[in-house]
């Protein structure tokens, strides 16, 4: 029998919740927190998403997080990007969190962290889209802040299961995350990192050698090293990659250039993600559909596609039977 055209996305695994706070609901929020906005329209807010890099994509991200200040507001960004991912069909995410974005403009934790977590907690039964909470650290911020954020989190109540890296990478390498990681390890959590986004394929070898992750975040750059790609196969480490993401933040010049299928045919696990949906252009379903008709994807490929996401995640093979 014909598998049917397009196989829908199951799986989310490189999400920024912050990426998904949608124009709409800056200024939403904007007016429940009286935050008087540099921008007097929607359409002037939109103009200003067009970036150079990745750190220009970073200035923009930050800036617009000042109108996210109550644990109900970081509640309704996180309902938002739930009942939208369900709807793009979206079965399970595994969900990034940036405490610094927040504790560094004066948010306590606890706030930002009880306000993701009252949404997730609501999801399975709300969205039908079960969750798991990846803790990721800016790498560009001491990893003594890391360190005592991760110590705060595992003294507290809101359990999370992973932790990773992101924000600016070139300058910043995995090894100086050693011992945030370490500590990460020893309490059970999974480890995730960004590498080989902007930065070299040496920062994807720290990443797997020397915090171990188990999964690595874009890991583009890792094609300009052969070791390094058989390393990847050979180990079954998956990549997170997000196509979208990648054109807009000039990684490569158009989803022409996207290098997926070759990625595929070297046998690295991949699976495809939003990364950062309301600055790139779309959710996972519009990444797949996006490279489903640029690329005439096919039915067992889009299979594969999905397949490689189930793999990669963190459930229990129990659940990604269920899911499979
Ligand atoms: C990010 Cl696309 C990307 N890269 C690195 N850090 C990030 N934080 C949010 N989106
Ligand atoms: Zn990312």
């Amino acid at each position: 029998m014909a598998l049917p055209l397009i196989t829908l996305p199951l799986v989310e695994l490189h999400l920024h919740i912050e990426g998904t706070l949608e124009p709409e609901l800056i200024f939403d929020l904007a007016a429940r927190n009286e935050v008087t906005l540099p921008w007097a329209s929607l359409d002037e807010l939109r103009a200003q998403y067009e970036f150079a890099d990745l750190s220009s994509f970073l200035d923009l991200y930050y800036r617009n997080l000042d109108v996210v200040r109550q644990r109900v507001d970081f509640a309704d960004l996180t309902r938002a990007y739930l009942k939208r991912a369900a709807a793009g069909g979206v079965r399970h995410a595994e969900i990034f969190f940036d405490p610094q974005a927040h504790t560094s403009r004066g948010i306590p934790l606890a706030i930002a962290l009880g306000g993701v977590h009252d949404a997730l907690a609501n999801s399975v039964a709300e969205f039908g889209l079960s969750t798991k909470l990846i803790v990721t650290f800016l790498r560009d911020r001491p990893a003594s802040e890391a360190l005592e954020i991760l110590q705060q989190i595992l003294a507290g109540d809101v359990s999370i299961d992973g932790i990773g890296l992101d924000s600016a990478e070139v300058g910043y390498p995995p090894s100086l995350f050693i011992e945030v990681f370490s500590l990460a390890r020893a309490n059970g959590l999974h480890l995730v990192a960004h590498a080989g986004e902007e930065g070299p394929p040496a920062y994807v070898w720290e990443a797997l050698d020397l915090l171990q992750v188990e999964r690595v975040d874009h890991g583009i750059r890792s094609l300009e090293d052969d070791a390094l790609v058989e390393r990847l196969v050979a180990d079954r480490i998956p990549l997170t990659v997000c196509p979208l993401s990648n054109v807009r933040l000039r990684v490569i010049d158009t989803l022409a250039d996207h290098p997926l299928l070759g990625m595929l045919e070297r046998g690295l696990l991949v699976t495809i993600n939003s990364d950062d949906p309301a600055y790139f252009g779309g959710y996972v379903d519009d990444n797949v559909a996006a490279l489903t008709a640029e690329f005439a994807l096919d039915a067992a490929q889009l299979a594969l596609l999905a397949r490689n996401g189930i793999e990669a995640s963190f459930l229990a093979a129990a659940e990604k039977a269920v899911l499979n």
